[in-house]
């Protein structure tokens, strides 16, 4: 399957009102979600595992009790696509 491309940062920019609570830097999305719960969080990250294995396209993201941090961008172009912007619209419907 041939590889999305990295979007600029201007048109980045200009999606980003979409995706509420994302902010962008450096060629990556980044959000924080909290939640009331550890629990809570952890079926959050189930929801998003299989949207991610629907996708094929994965988070890099870590836990701490009930908070998870996430940083979405593309590995293997370095830089966001296409693909993290599904994940993060996928991310904030499972939250
Ligand atoms: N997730 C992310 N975030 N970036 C990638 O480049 C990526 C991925 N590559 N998930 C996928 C898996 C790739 O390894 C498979 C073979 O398509």
């Amino acid at each position: 399957m041939p590889r999305p491309t990295p979007l600029s940062a201007a048109a980045i920019e200009q999606i980003l009102p979409l995706l509420p609570g994302w902010t962008h830097g450096e060629g990556r999305l980044h959000r924080t979600f909290e939640f009331p719960s550890f629990v809570d969080a952890f079926a959050f990250m189930t929801k998003v595992a299989f949207a991610a294995e629907r996708l094929d396209h994965h988070p890099n993201w870590t836990n701490v009790w009930a908070k998870v941090d996430v940083t979405l961008w593309t590995h293997d172009v370095g830089g966001v696509t296409e693909l993290d912007l599904e994940l993060a619209k996928a991310m904030n419907r499972a939250a």
